[in-house]
C-alpha cells in the first residue's frame, strides 16, 4: 500500500517506517516532485498536521498523512508546545532549542513534560485525527546520541534513560509517534480507505 507521509524529517520517516512495517511503502513530498517548504502556521498541532496533509493532497491527490509534535512543559505553561521547531530561533536548530528548554527550566523543580503527536491522514474517506502521547521529564543534562531534537533532554515516564539513549525500536514502543502511528496503521489495515 502506497501512502505519501508529509514530512521533510528524515528522523520521523524513519521512525514512522519502522513502526508501521512491510505492508506500507511512504513516498516522500520530495518523491513527488514537492521540493518547497510545506506551510505549518496553525496554532495548534491538529492543524498543522491537517494543513500539511491537506497541502500534499492538493499538490498529489493521493492519500496522505502528517505529523506534527510539540513537547509541552509543564512549569513552562505547556511551551515550546506547537513552537517546539521555532523555539530559539527561527530555524531548526535543535542546539539552540535544547539550551534555551535548559535555560528556562534552570531554577525549576517541576521537571514534567510530555511529547505529543497529531497525525492527520486524508484518503477516500475524507479527514482523520490520531493522537500519541508520552509523559515524561525533561533532564538537567543532555545524554546520550541517538534520535533527533530534544530525544538527549527526554526521560520518559518509567525510564532512567533519554530518548537519545534508546534503540529506535525502544522509542517506537513507547513514544508519542510510536502510539499515534499504531493507531493510524490500525486504520490503514482495517481497510477504511
Ligand atoms: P516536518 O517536516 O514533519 O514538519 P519538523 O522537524 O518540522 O518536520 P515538527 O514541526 O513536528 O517537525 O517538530 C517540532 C519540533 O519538535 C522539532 O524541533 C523537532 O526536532 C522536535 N521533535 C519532533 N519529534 C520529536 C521526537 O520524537 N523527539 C525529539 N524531538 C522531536
Amino acid at each position: 500500500m502506497k501512502i505519501v507521509f508529509a514530512t521533510n524529517n528524515a528522523h520521523k520517516l524513519r521512525e514512522v517506517s519502522q513502526a508501521l512495517g512491510d505492508t506500507f511503502t511512504l513516498v516522500t513530498p520530495r518523491e513527488c516532485g514537492i521540493t518547497e517548504d510545506i506551510p505549518e502556521n496553525e496554532p495548534t498541532l491538529e492543524g498543522n498536521a491537517l494543513a500539511k496533509a491537506r497541502y500534499i493532497r492538493s499538490r498529489t491527490g493521493l492519500d496522505c498523512f502528517a505529523d506534527d509534535t510539540g513537547l509541552e512543559v509543564e512549569a513552562l505553561g505547556g511551551e515550546p508546545g506547537v513552537h517546539s521547531a521555532r523555539y530559539a530561533t527561527d530555524g531548526h536548530d535543535d542546539e539552540a532549542n535544547k539550551r534555551l528548554l535548559l535555560e528556562r527550566l534552570a531554577d525549576k523543580e517541576n521537571r514534567r513534560a510530555r511529547f505529543r503527536t497529531a497525525i492527520a491522514l486524508i484518503d477516500g474517506d475524507g479527514e482523520h485525527l490520531f493522537e500519541g502521547i508520552v509523559e515524561g521529564r525533561i533532564a538537567r543534562e543532555e545524554h546520550g546520541a541517538d534520535g533527533f531534537g530534544y530525544d538527549p533532554l527526554f526521560v520518559p515516564e518509567g525510564e532512567e534513560r533519554t530518548f537519545a539513549q534508546m534503540s529506535a525500536e525502544e522509542k517506537n514502543a513507547i513514544s508519542h509517534r510510536g502510539r499515534a502511528v499504531r493507531l493510524l496503521a490500525e486504520h490503514l489495515r482495517g481497510g477504511k480507505r
